[in-house]
């Protein structure tokens, strides 16, 4: 008996090693990229239907037209696991209801971090992948090998079928439009960029060098929207707010002199979309407000948020589904004791102090990571 044991746990070893040994997809995602998820068996293109931004809204698979419900930020969580985001309404894609049957469906939710919503991207060949489930083991597919549009997308056991076989295709900005003055988006009204990319003249606006009192890219007055922008190089000072705004899809490729700086009191909303390359700050905030940012990719930088140096107004920054790397500093810095920062279901790493002289934080569902 203890015999046959002993060769059950060298075979369990051995078949450890295989599965630890698997080679996930080589090629990373660079979660500043956008991608669409075309199926092999049926040519067309993962999609939350609908244009669903709810909890729970389905994800099937569409033709493939373009839109931003069938692109996807593909965010690296670490371990080999991907995450997969919803361009459109910032969800992240998962199996409901921490379901491991064959046949489980797959929808989107609000991303917190659970292992149902991290996802293995495994290289097929042939510029394919398959896409396992962290928590079920089981392969994306296209249900009954469906080539239908609105055709249902579950999880199965890994099989092998095309219809379990996907490729990323990474979805490029459309033009690069050069911006000689500041875009000023009106009070209460909304500009969609389509993606394209927007930079700065670099004499007219800013260099995008560490200079102060460079000029915006664009201006948000009280209540507009900025969504579906790409910032290129050189972004200049990146986006000023004058009050309560909406930045939504919006990709900083390299920081400026910084990304964004609340100017005017206001409620200004972060939700989707990502920053890198920041020489010192990503977001400044200038006057007392109230920063919510939702599914961000926030990477390479001195400092996440920094409220102005020597401020002592009252601030308040909630961070929820985010993934925060490689911050010299902190996350957030201020010297007011009164502001607060609150944080749930974000995943970061090598982010410095992480609170540099913050007096109040309030933490939960995070994750540390390597
Ligand atoms: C620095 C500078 C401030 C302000 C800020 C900004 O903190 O000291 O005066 O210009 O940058 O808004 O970029
Ligand atoms: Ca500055
Ligand atoms: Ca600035």
């Amino acid at each position: 008996m203890k015999k046959l044991v002993s060769v059950f746990v060298v075979l369990g070893l051995l078949f450890s090693m295989l599965v630890v040994t698997e080679p996930a997809f080589a090629a990373s995602y660079d979660n500043s990229k956008k991608y669409k998820l075309v199926n092999r068996q049926s040519g067309k293109a993962l999609e939350v239907y609908g244009w669903s931004t709810e909890n729970g809204g389905n994800i099937a698979q569409y033709n493939d037209w373009g839109g931003t419900s069938q692109q996807w930020t593909v965010i690296d969580v670490g371990q080999g696991y991907h995450k997969f985001v919803n361009v459109f309404s910032g969800k992240a894609m998962e199996v409901s209801n921490w379901n491991k049957d064959n046949g489980a469906n797959v929808a989107q939710w609000t991303d917190w971090n659970g292992e149902s919503q991290q996802w293995k991207i495994v290289d097929v060949g042939n510029g394919y992948v398959k896409i396992i489930n962290r928590f079920s083991n089981k392969a994306l597919e296209v249900y009954e090998r469906s080539k239908e549009n609105g055709a249902n997308v579950v999880q199965y056991d890994d099989l092998g079928g095309a219809n379990q076989q996907w490729k990323l295709v990474e979805v490029k900005p459309k033009e690069t439009i050069v911006v000689n003055s500041t875009i000023v988006v009106k009070a209460g009204e909304v500009f969609d960029g389509s993606g394209n990319r927007y930079v700065a003249n670099p004499t007219t606006v800013g260099d995008g060098s560490q200079k102060e009192g460079q000029k915006s890219v664009f201006r948000l007055e009280d209540g507009a929207t900025l969504k579906n922008v790409v910032l290129g190089a050189p972004a200049a000072d990146g986006v000023h707010t004058y009050g309560d705004a909406l930045i939504e899809n919006v990709v900083w490729e390299d920081i400026g002199e910084d990304a964004m700086t609340i100017k005017k009191e206001g409620h200004v909303v972060i939700r989707g979309g990502s920053a890198q390359h920041g020489s010192d700050k990503m977001f400044q905030i200038n006057a007392p407000s109230q920063l919510d940012i939702i599914n961000f990719t926030a990477r390479d930088a001195g400092k996440m948020i920094r409220q102005l140096g020597g401020s002592t107004f009252h601030t308040e920054v909630y961070i929820e589904g985010s993934v925060i790397t490689d911050m010299n500093e902190a996350i957030f810095r201020t010297d007011s004791s009164t502001s607060k920062v609150r944080m749930v279901n974000t995943r970061y790493s090598n982010v410095g102090k992480k609170w540099y002289g913050v007096k109040h934080v309030s933490e939960s569902g995070n994750v540390e990571f390597n």
